[in-house]
């Protein structure tokens, strides 16, 4: 196809609740969401969504929303400019541009996705996902106290969420985790996410999360701390799983022959695009690594798409797939509903959904035509 049109929406999404990790609070999401326009060889016009999990502020990871809008705007889009272009090779033409992974998954989705509706394909049948559903679990962010935890645990438990993800933070960890087991039993799917809070140091302390029988502690370390993460996973018998860390499919295979990861967290914003998240997929499979899909508070754009991702036969964690209502009262594309504990793996061409038109209006701040 040749792009036409790039359309971004920078959108302000109030969130039901606010969500605190280590890393800060945030009460609204902000997203850039890339509206693609192209023609096909045969001189159809196709459309293309896409979404940036950039957040606000380089916090998570290095990049932020502004420098992703940026990134895209001078360096990204006119890399792809009057010449042929498929899914395939975006991550291959926009290699000589160094890291702004997010940015170029974004684009990445938004060309795969008018390609798929081009052709009448599924993201998910794309894929090759084996499954019409997925098991959903839910991030709680940390609470100002251990009864408020409880009571938000208790909450999702009830509305049928199958795994409980809990972040933690130093001062707000080994208390926290006792609370919910003992509170919910040991039955309960249970994990820890740290963002990058703790240090090597802190060895003895994280040593006593073992007794939880949790399915995993998420990213601990720093997100360039592999060799460490590694020392830490051989003290501790609770798996090890990294998010901040895998950014690629090499600091994918990295990781796993360090053996710092025993289970590996895939979003494919953070590694620049659904495709090498499908190659990390791959590798962790046949390396014995067990992987689950991640979430960075996507709209029902992202989710759908980590839906169908998910789907493949590897994913064989519950992910961070929720409900659009754990985050939105009013999602931008037609809610991704959570019943029976699972998700619904979109059937539509390309990404099965998209934005409606009036929300999409309604939470826009900012549109910038690249005509
Ligand atoms: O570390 O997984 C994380 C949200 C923003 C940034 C990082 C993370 C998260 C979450 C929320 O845990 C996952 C979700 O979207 O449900
Ligand atoms: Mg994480």
């Amino acid at each position: 196809m040749l792009i036409d049109e790039l359309i971004i929406h920078t959108v302000s999404m109030p969130l039901v609740t606010p969500f605190t990790t280590s890393f800060g609070t945030q009460t609204v999401r902000q997203a850039l969401i890339l509206e693609l326009h192209a023609t096909t060889a045969d001189g159809t016009a196709v459309t293309g969504w896409g979404e940036c999990v950039a957040m606000e502020s380089p916090l998570y990871s290095s990049e932020f929303l502004a420098a992703a809008k940026l990134v895209i705007t001078d360096h990204l889009l006119p890399a792809l400019r009057g010449q042929e272009v498929t899914a395939e090779t975006v991550a291959h033409r926009l290699q000589p541009i160094v890291g702004h992974r997010m940015a170029k998954a974004a684009v990445e989705m938004a060309v795969l996705d008018a390609q798929l509706r081009g052709h009448g394909v599924s993201l998910a049948s794309y894929f090759g996902a084996v499954t019409d559903r997925v098991p959903s679990g839910v991030s709680v962010g940390i609470q100002p106290s251990v009864q408020q935890l409880l009571d938000v645990v208790g909450g999702y438990l009830d509305q049928g969420y199958v795994r409980i993800k809990l972040k933690i933070e130093p001062g707000k960890d080994v208390d926290r985790v006792r609370a919910v087991r003992e509170r919910f039993g040991d039955d309960v799917l249970l994990q820890v996410d740290a963002n990058a809070a703790y240090t090597l140091v802190d060895a003895p302390l994280l040593r006593r999360l073992d007794e939880f029988n949790l399915l995993l502690i998420e990213q601990p370390l720093g997100e360039e701390d592999l060799r460490q993460h590694a020392a830490l996973a051989r003290q501790m018998s609770t798996p090890m799983c990294l998010d901040e860390s895998i950014v690629s499919a090499e600091a994918a295979a990295d990781a796993i022959a360090l053996g710092a990861a025993a289970v590996i967290n895939i979003k494919a914003g953070r590694v620049g695009g659904y495709l090498e998240a499908r190659r990390i997929h791959d590798l962790a499979r046949a390396n014995g690594v067990a992987v689950w899909c991640g979430g960075m508070l996507e709209t029902g754009l992202g989710r759908a798409a980590n839906a169908a991702l998910a789907a493949l036969p590897g994913f064989t964690l519950p992910g961070d797939i929720s409900g659009s209502d754990r985050f939105y009262a009013k999602d931008l594309t037609e809610p991704l509903v959570m019943k029976d504990g699972h998700i619904d793996v979109p059937t539509g061409p390309g990404l099965g959904v998209t934005p409606i038109h009036d929300a999409l209006a309604e939470f826009s701040i900012q549109t910038t035509r690249l005509g």
